[in-house]
């Protein structure tokens, strides 16, 4: 039968006649029937990859299903002959978020590229009803709605696979549900996502995240990450994780032992990955079950630990999970004694605290249970990687030198290339051939039309066709009107002090001043912000707060707009990040120097021919490397002056302030009566205060260099043969950052399956 055919088939009536809807429904299920008759042709080895994650921000999956196919042009074409739009069908998918950002889009990334190297590996974690939650501006303030995506059609398939699982004297019943997982030209894998039966998404009050937190039956999967700023939250987070890794485990385990496994021999089948301590307790787990099968405690121990691999992702202390005793006795009981048993072998061994599980304060340190009952434990990029054995965990690296890695973090490029720019994927094809869609080291051959005019020019046509449709995008979704010909200055993430939106804020007020004066710029710029800030970080909030505000002065001021324009999108998601990369002209990678452990956005604008503008953080150190001085803008201290002023306590933001009177002349502006009459006073003076009495993470210490360093930049970009050329070393050395290199890289070091 042929496509067309199937299509009509899974839609159960002529596509003419199909809404949008019904279309979206028939893809989904014609790419099922597709996947699993892939599914039930390939070989699978003996021994495989879990990949256990709180977070798998897996984007929409409609068109990335349909390209790793090899049937996304046929399908446009029927769309088009039957009168349909392939785009507008995207548009009515729902975009689950079952991540926050980074890690979790990296676990994303990880799934696509372990099923299109054609390894076996499949990912696990939880299925979270409403996703992290949908961002919605009101009085220039964040508010959080729940996020619903999971509707009558979805991707998740509903398994016969249940268990009963048992936590803080609650019985819960869980069902697993399958995500296919579409390799490029290659295997299928799964995302198996687990749910409590017992779930009622009526408990959550309409129009924002509340309910009652203490209900575990019903709200176990509601939300990722509950706000957990009090102790039902806390208990509630431990739950979620209680149940993920006690549902993976089970799984394991009897997917091993039906492929033949003793147990004893477990990792020869599996190799269980753990992202970031969330998924931590799948130790003590596996230990429990393994000793409730008849294995003793030594010999558990020894086949956990050959069989789990630790990533770290940060090394910002507050994100390392430290868990009460108390807290985690009310809920994993029966994980208490394995966690006394796994503290006491280390106490037995080293005198120093420091590597100690539980502390003098009776809390129990995930990472170090990582650490010690892993056989590797990797950070993700070379900086960071190097910062974690000499500072951060240098006591554990000296003791075990030899499990310490780095894998430098890597983005699809069947997403973040091939999916959001079709123009430049045919440009590069057109020029290369299709090699680099396997092989992205292969982007190297563009660099023989550095000097090729035609190819320059062309490569700015189509930056400026992206920066069109996202400012149609804008319009329609935001009301916002922006110039297509001003430099598109780009900065989304998650709000966190530590990647400094407030530095470039304040960049942004000093740049409004400076119009004022009758500083003109010689092109107009709109400056882009997108960004979450977790529900109850203050801070965080507060610079959302001030951004909103000045997206509003400065708009609405003619004197200025027509040079300055600041955007702050709402909702910022992956469907959002694909419109704004391909359109981005200057990528703001700003975060203060020893803090970003590695950054993934970077590596997708420069893809995408954007520059970065960053600090010598994360993998921006990597990226420089590779461009050299002359394709990059570098400022700001360094990883090593920035440690030891940490180390010293001696930075005071106060004598900055004091000191410099430009930098006065911006700060203040925070508090200035045209800023205080379109927003909060409280919201405005917390912020002020919090940037003059303490800014933990620096922004007044390279707040001079990193103005200085933008407009060097603003002034580059007037030379456009000049900056094309520099766009097209970008994406030509961007093959680096593809996660098919890291997965090889995991595989090689850590995983070895065949
Ligand atoms: N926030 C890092 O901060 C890194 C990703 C993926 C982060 C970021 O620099 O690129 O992980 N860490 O490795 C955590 O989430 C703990 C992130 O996403």
């Amino acid at each position: 039968m042929n496509l067309s055919n199937l299509l009509e088939n899974n839609c159960g009536k002529e596509i003419k006649s199909c809404t949008n809807q019904e279309i979206y429904f028939g893809l989904l299920s014609l790419v099922n029937e597709l996947a699993s008759k892939k599914e039930s042709n390939q070989n699978n080895s003996k021994k495989k990859v879990y990949y256990i994650s709180a977070e798998f921000l897996i984007g929409k999956l409609l068109s990335n299903n349909l390209i790793n196919l090899g049937i996304y042009n046929e399908i446009k074409s029927i769309l088009n002959e039957n009168g349909k739009s392939l785009s507008e069908v995207e548009e009515v998918e729902p975009e689950p978020s079952l991540g926050n950002g980074g890690l979790g889009r990296l676990a994303a990334c990880f799934l696509d590229s372990i099923a299109t190297l054609g390894l076996n590996g499949d990912g696990i974690g939880l299925n979270y009803h409403f996703g992290l939650f949908k961002q919605v501006f009101k009085n220039n303030l964040q508010s959080e709605q729940k996020n619903e995506w999971i509707e009558k059609n979805s991707w998740l398939n509903k398994t016969d696979i249940t268990y009963d699982i048992e936590c803080g004297g609650i019985k819960l019943k869980s069902r697993l549900y399958d995500i296919n997982v579409i390799g490029y030209n290659n295997r299928v894998n799964k995302l198996h996502l687990f749910d409590v039966e017992s779930i009622d998404e009526s408990i959550v009050d309409n129009g924002s995240i509340t309910f009652n937190k203490e209900d575990v039956a019903k709200n176990l999967t509601l939300f990722l990450y509950p706000d957990d700023s009090d102790e039902d939250g806390k208990l509630l987070r431990i739950y979620q994780q209680y149940f993920m890794v006690s549902n993976g485990a089970r799984l394991i385990l009897e997917e091993c032992q039906a492929k033949g496994s003793n147990l004893y021999d477990l990792n020869d089948y599996a190799v269980i990955q753990i992202n970031d301590t969330h998924p931590t307790m799948v130790i003590p787990e596996l230990i429990r079950l393994l000793i409730e099968k008849g294995i003793s405690m030594d010999d558990a121990i020894e086949i956990v630990s050959k069989t789990c691999a630790y990533t770290n992702h940060t090394i910002l202390a507050e994100a390392l999970e430290k868990w009460p005793m108390d807290y985690l006795e009310k809920v994993v009981p029966n994980l208490i004694d394995i966690i006394k048993e796994l503290d006491k072998r280390v106490r037995e061994k080293y005198d120093d605290e420091s590597l100690y599980i539980i502390d003098e304060d009776n809390r129990v340190h995930m990472a170090h249970i990582d650490i010690h009952y892993t056989f590797s434990v990797n950070g993700v990029a070379s900086l960071h990687t190097e910062i974690l054995e000499k500072n951060e965990l240098n006591n554990f690296y000296e003791i075990y030198p030899e499990k310490f890695n780095n894998k430098t973090n890597g983005i699809t490029f069947r997403r973040w290339l091939m999916h959001c720019n079709h123009e430049l994927t045919a440009l590069i094809e057109d020029l290369i051939g299709d090699g680099f869609k396997k092989d992205a080291i292969e982007l190297e051959k563009l660099q023989e039309y550095v000097n090729d005019e035609g190819v320059l020019q062309k490569l700015l046509d189509i930056k400026t066709n992206n920066k069109l449709a996202l400012k149609n995008y804008i319009k329609q979704h935001q009301g916002i009107e922006i110039d297509e010909n001003s430099i598109f200055d780009i900065q989304i993430k998650r709000l966190h002090e530590y990647k400094r939106q407030q530095m470039n804020a304040l960049y942004v007020i000093h740049k409004y001043l400076e119009i004022k004066k009758g500083n003109i710029p010689s092109t107009p710029i709109t400056v882009i912000f997108g960004a979450k800030a977790a529900p109850a970080y203050t801070i965080a909030k507060d610079i959302i707060h001030l951004i909103l505000c000045l997206q509003q002065l400065i708009n609405n001021d003619d004197e200025v707009n027509k040079y300055l324009k600041v955007v702050m999108v709402e909702n910022y998601n992956v469907t959002y990040a694909e419109k704004l990369i391909p359109a981005c002209d200057i990528s703001e990678q700003i975060s203060l120097a020893s803090k970003e452990a590695s950054g993934t956005g970077n590596m997708k604008f420069m893809l995408n021919g954007a520059l970065t503008l960053g600090t010598e953080d994360g993998a921006n150190v990597e990226i420089h490397q590779l461009v050299g001085d002359d394709n990059i803008f570098i400022f700001g201290k360094d990883s090593e002056t920035v440690i030891k002023h940490y180390e010293s306590e001696d930075y005071e933001s106060v004598d900055i302030y004091a000191r410099n009177p430009k930098i006065k002349e911006v700060v203040d502006f925070i508090i200035s009566k045209e800023l205080m009459s379109i927003g909060n006073p409280e919201n405005l003076i917390r912020l002020f205060k919090e940037i003059v009495k303490k800014d933990w993470f620096m922004a007044l210490l390279d707040l001079e260099d990193y103005t200085k360093t933008k407009e060097e930049a603003f002034k580059e970009y007037e030379d456009r043969q000049n900056w094309a050329k520099k766009m097209l070393i970008n994406i030509s050395k961007a093959g680096y950052f593809s996660s098919d290199r890291t997965i090889e890289e995991y595989n090689r070091d850590i995983w070895k399956l065949q």
